[in-house]
């Protein structure tokens, strides 16, 4: 077929979701397709010069009437407006909440108008284990989900989730994330290391939004297990409510000098370009793409076997996996793969060989032809 006119809705924030959908959107403008992006602010991988992009923002404006100011209702609006003006054959909702719900509602009111819109709902994760299953969000969320027209997830195991917890009557396609291995192929180590590990220690990273679910302060005691045995650096890309908490725990540690806070970062891969070994404890993660981009940089992962995290991370090829809070058994993992330069080497490659399962070639075609499915009939 033509090329497809596609709007994406998203949350602009660092969180994977909104990465996954920016770049799956950019991926698709790349190949001819016209791509809009809705979401109430840009999206942070968002390249507006890029051909084919566009994007529209959901503006609420706060009435002091209201205590709350109806975002799903404005959402809605916006999506019947965009697809009606835009000519949109297809809606990809990633998040199921409220985009799933909003785009349920747009498609009513336009089918209303004669205009039949298909809308993909892709879960993330933190929409299903975390917020969805609350008994507030439930009746909602299962209703979105059995109402799209196809739903993805990103991992196997988000899959048996959302089946156990939701009263899910339809079918689910899991949809790996992806990484764009070609922009990896030619980072090489930049300035960073020479700044933090002046004297070629091992450095270790992690990158998240600190929030409670990534267990930052576990990062901070399996680095000192391995600190303890080999001289090394930790650098902590991120930021999020737990910050100030973790800094706290380095001060009080006495390990300023080997722990350092980087913030957040538009070009993470630049940063991860000069890591040796990955840490993610997370006590849940649906897919861990931050594993991913550690691995695709050739980065070995520790990490919790929670959730998608053991579809992601290889145990005992590209990193291993621990039980949730199992810091000894994380920290002993670490130092069998810092062990010589020669095991360091050999699982670095290995995480690039697991990298390349998710890359774009294998993962971008069946996003592809899920909108195709179901566009065709209706064209
Ligand atoms: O947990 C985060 O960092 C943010 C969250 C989100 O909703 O953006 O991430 C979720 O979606 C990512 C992209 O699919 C997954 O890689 C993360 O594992 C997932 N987070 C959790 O499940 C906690």
């Amino acid at each position: 077929m033509d090329k497809m006119r596609i709007g994406i809705v998203c949350y602009p924030t660092f969180g994977g979701s909104g990465v996954v959908a920016t770049e799956l959107g950019l991926e698709m403008a790349a190949l001819g397709h016209s791509v809009h992006f809705i979401s109430y602010s840009q999206p942070v991988r968002l390249d507006l010069y890029a051909p084919n992009i566009y994007y529209h923002e959901v503006v609420v404006t706060d009435y002091p009437l209201f205590d709350y100011s109806p975002y799903e209702l404005v959402l809605t609006s916006k999506l019947v407006s965009v697809v009606k003006n835009e000519n949109l054959d297809i809606l990809h909702v990633h998040y199921a909440i409220p985009h799933a719900s909003a785009a349920f509602m747009a498609k009513k009111i336009l089918q209303s108008e004669g205009i039949e819109i298909p809308i993909v709902c892709t879960l993330h994760g933190t929409d299903i284990t975390l917020v969805g299953k609350d008994a507030s969000f439930e009746p909602v969320i299962t209703f979105a989900i059995n109402e799209s027209d196809a739903v993805t997830a990103v991992s196997q195991s988000l899959k048996d989730d959302t089946l156990k917890f939701f009263n899910i009557n339809r079918n689910i396609d899991v949809i790996p994330n992806f990484i764009n291995l070609d922009r990896y192929k030619d980072l090489k180590p930049n300035g960073l290391r020479d700044r933090f590990s002046p004297d070629g220690d091992p450095l270790i990273m992690h990158v998240s939004n600190f929030r409670k679910v990534k267990r930052v302060d576990d990062v901070v005691r399996v680095f000192i297990g391995i600190r303890s045995k080999i001289k090394s650096k930790l650098l902590l890309i991120g930021d999020g409510p737990e910050r100030y908490n973790v800094e706290q725990m380095c001060r009080e540690l006495g390990f300023c000098n080997d722990i350092h806070f980087l913030g957040k970062s538009k070009n993470v891969e630049r940063f991860l370009a000069n890591g040796d070994l990955f840490i993610l404890p997370s006590e849940t993660e649906s897919f861990g793409l931050a594993a991913l981009e550690a691995m695709a940089a050739g980065m070995p992962v520790i990490s919790t076997n929670t959730g998608g995290l053991a579809e992601v991370n290889a145990h005992g090829f590209s990193g291993f996996l621990s039980d949730v809070g199992d810091i000894e058994d994380m920290s002993r993992n670490a130092l069998r793969i810092l062990s010589t330069p020669s095991s360091l080497e050999h699982y670095k490659a290995n995480a690039r060989i697991q990298a390349a399962k998710f890359d774009l070639p294998m993962i971008l075609p069946l996003y592809i032809k899920l909108y195709q499915d179901l566009v065709l009939p209706l064209v």
